[in-house]
């Protein structure tokens, strides 16, 4: 595998870092503990190792990040650190911090209509950091979470906001392959829905822009077939 963005240890193991991004009390942290929790009971192609930390508030909203680790299971070498950030509109240099070396976003949205302006102050804040390289030269997925409630946006009420943030590609425009898969999500551990499955899909494409597109969304002739990529 060709690796520039993805870190080498010493040891040569491999580590993907994964970031989940979102307004506060969106869920980020609750997703990433409940992913935890499904790879922990359930044989998944990662296993967490260790516990996640979580560095919070009495509230439980995060106060710096959460931080786990999981190992995939056929690439013993692989690695993934996920981290989520701390929300709160204060802690904005903090996650400035949190963002440098990611390799893939999860951006997570709260669906509930009240908080549609706190997810696009969060995505313009997203977008200004990541200094255009969002899809370009990190995966970028989206959670639009808490599906079970009731008073919440559209999918495509959404697909709009990102259109207008020009997040969402035309089939003509070269990104287009790219572009961010919105998965309606419920984070709550009791019954939890595309948890696993975004995660999965932001891993595997951190392993295709690194090992394709040597760190670049890789073009359709960069992919050649079998894929060395990891099955995730
Ligand atoms: N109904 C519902 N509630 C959810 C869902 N996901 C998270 N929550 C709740 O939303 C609240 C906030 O969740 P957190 O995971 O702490 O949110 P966060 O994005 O980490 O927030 P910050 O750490 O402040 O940035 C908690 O009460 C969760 O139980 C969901 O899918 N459905
Ligand atoms: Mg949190």
């Amino acid at each position: 595998m060709r690796l520039r963005m993805v870190r080498y240890t010493e040891d040569k193991k491999i580590f993907i870092k994964i970031l989940y991004w979102g307004c506060a009390a969106g869920g980020k942290t609750t997703a990433v503990d409940t992913l935890y929790q499904l790879c922990s009971e359930t044989p998944m192609d990662v296993i967490p190792t260790g516990t996640l930390k979580k560095i919070a508030m009495a509230s439980g909203s995060t106060l710096y990040f959460d931080r786990g680790i999981f190992q995939n299971k056929r690439e013993k070498s692989l690695y993934y650190h996920v981290f989520t950030v701390a929300g709160q509109t204060r802690f904005g240099k903090t996650r400035k911090i949190l963002f440098e070396d990611t390799d893939g976003v999860i951006f997570v949205a709260d669906s509930q209509k009240s908080r549609m302006q706190d997810n696009i102050d969060s995505l313009k804040e997203l977008k200004k950091i990541a200094e255009g390289k969002l899809i370009s030269v990190i995966p970028l997925l989206v959670m639009l979470n808490k599906r079970d409630l009731d008073d919440i946006v559209t999918l495509e009420e959404w697909e709009d906001v990102m259109k207008e943030n020009g997040l969402l590609f035309k089939p003509t425009e070269p990104l287009f392959e790219w572009n961010p898969i919105i998965y309606e999500t419920v984070a709550l551990p009791d019954n939890p829905q595309n948890v696993y499955r975004i995660f999965s899909e932001c891993a595997r494409r951190c392993v295709m822009y690194t090992v394709y597109g040597d760190g670049k969304a890789p073009g359709k002739r960069d992919i050649k077939l079998p894929p060395d990529v990891p099955d995730l």
